[in-house]
């Protein structure tokens, strides 16, 4: 395979150093300068921005949180004024008020060039079709994609997500060969093929996949690779901090190299906050120190993974992560929608359902996740009319479905149906991560 830019993908560790130490003075200088938020934190820590001179003084700085996005809604944490934001994207997330993100011209040029390495680390090159059935809109993956296609020439298949039979038809007709969607996508396109009677490595060009925005096993990568035929690679991101493409596998598949001449990572004890040596598993933290818009300092991304600096066979110098093990907070990823178990606790609430006692279970069904709502009956409603069991069944599902976009099969269990603990309640069994 290929490799898109190997002056900064190959770069001497030495120069890498520089270069970043470079790019994180002027970068803590901007942002001293243009963003309030900042210049009073680094205040109330006793640092001006010539304290900070390599990589090595980064810990000086604070961390950024989720909620000092929100704090600022919608743009109080940008850099630059407004006539310079020339694309907006915002997070998935659903609790509390959406994180917006914004570009410049340059901070897009710079994501399609990420874009562009990490499609290249897949096979992609002029003569491909990529395929995006990532989503286009809000969410960055669909217009992340695209750009970086563009810019290596290949011919984009711009099909967003949903519509699998056509997605499917659109492959065998216009001969995509590159495949980007979430890795349950991937697996629900697989079966659907088969019920359609397609043979993916008979009646489709497709090469390779690189499927990301979501967690996913090795399990699911050998079925996803069995079935289509394709070389299937993981590739992590976040909005925040630019969107798909802050890293990628490349074909040896052993973790995803990060785009270290653009993001400075790190590795913290979620709880503590105390930086963990190489190796380690904690929480990602991530610093862009080439973003105009919005460069994120030491951001909290609360993903759990662990980075090596081991040489890979690839010729890239670039640090890899392992694929993401867990979130330091609870938050949950089903079929895409971004969950917190506080949330689906507070429409139980809602619809008048006090019990403290209920229990989330998450599989995967056939190739889709599927949430199930067990909710214990208070002995009253135990009681109760059949018919009013089903009553309350039907609300939840409908609420939760209106206010969080999710479908989900809920049950009224037996009162003491749900096991009770001494500490913390487990209110999530997470089957996927069973399997
Ligand atoms: O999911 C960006 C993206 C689009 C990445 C397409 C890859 C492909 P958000 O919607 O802001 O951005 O969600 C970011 O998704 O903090 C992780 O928890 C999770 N996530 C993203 N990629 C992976 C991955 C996009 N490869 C959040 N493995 C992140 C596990 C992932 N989790």
């Amino acid at each position: 395979m290929g490799i898109w830019n190997a002056e900064y993908e190959c770069m001497d560790k030495e120069k890498l150093f520089e270069l970043q130490s470079e790019r994180l003075r002027n970068t803590v200088q901007r942002v001293y300068s243009n963003v309030s938020h900042y210049r009073q934190k680094m205040k109330e820590k006793g640092i001006e921005p010539g304290d900070i001179k390599t990589v090595h003084d980064l810990q000086k700085l604070p961390f950024t949180y989720k909620q000092d996005l929100r704090d600022t809604y919608p743009y109080g944490m940008f850099a630059v004024p407004m006539e310079e934001v020339i694309r907006i994207h915002a997070s998935t997330g659903t609790t509390g008020k959406r994180t917006v993100v914004g570009y410049t011209a340059r901070d897009i040029d710079n994501w399609a060039e990420l874009m562009a390495r990490c499609l290249t680390s897949a096979g992609a090159d002029k003569t491909s079709f990529v395929h995006v059935a990532y989503g286009y809109g809000l969410f960055t993956g669909g217009l992340g994609v695209h750009y970086g296609a563009e810019k290596i020439g290949a011919t984009v298949i711009p099909v967003s997500g949903g519509n699998t039979k056509l997605q499917i038809e659109i492959m065998k007709d216009f001969g995509s060969t590159i495949l980007t969607c979430t890795p349950s996508y991937a697996l629900y396109l697989a079966e659907t093929m088969r019920e359609m009677g397609i043979d993916p490595k008979k009646d489709l060009q497709l090469k390779a996949g690189i499927f990301g925005a979501e967690p996913w096993t090795e399990a699911m990568r050998k079925e996803i690779e069995n079935q289509m035929g394709l070389l299937a690679l993981d590739i992590y991101g976040l909005s925040e901090v630019i969107g798909p493409g802050v890293s990628v596998e490349c074909e040896n598949q052993n973790g995803m190299h990060i785009q270290e001449d653009h993001f400075i990572v790190e590795v913290i004890d979620p709880v503590t906050e105390e930086v963990l040596p190489a190796g380690s598993e904690g929480e990602l933290v991530f610093t862009c120190i080439t973003k105009e818009a919005l460069p994120l300092i030491r951001y909290r991304t609360r993903d759990i993974a662990r980075i090596t600096d081991e040489k890979c066979p690839c010729g890239r110098t670039q640090v890899r992560m392992s694929k993401v093990t867990g979130r330091s907070d609870d938050m949950l990823i089903i079929r895409g929608v971004n969950v917190y178990p506080s949330q689906i606790e507070s429409v139980l609430l809602d619809v008048g359902l006090s019990s403290p006692y209920y229990q989330l279970v998450i599989d995967r069904v056939g190739t889709l996740d599927s949430l199930e709502i067990q909710v214990e009956m208070t002995p009253e409603m135990f009681s109760d009319q059949v018919k009013q069991i089903e009553a309350a069944e039907k609300k939840i599902r409908h609420n939760i479905e209106s206010t969080l976009g999710l479908t989900c099969k809920v049950r009224l269990v037996e009162p003491k149906t749900i096991e009770r603990t001494a500490g913390k309640a487990k209110r999530v069994i997470d089957k996927r991560l069973m399997k």
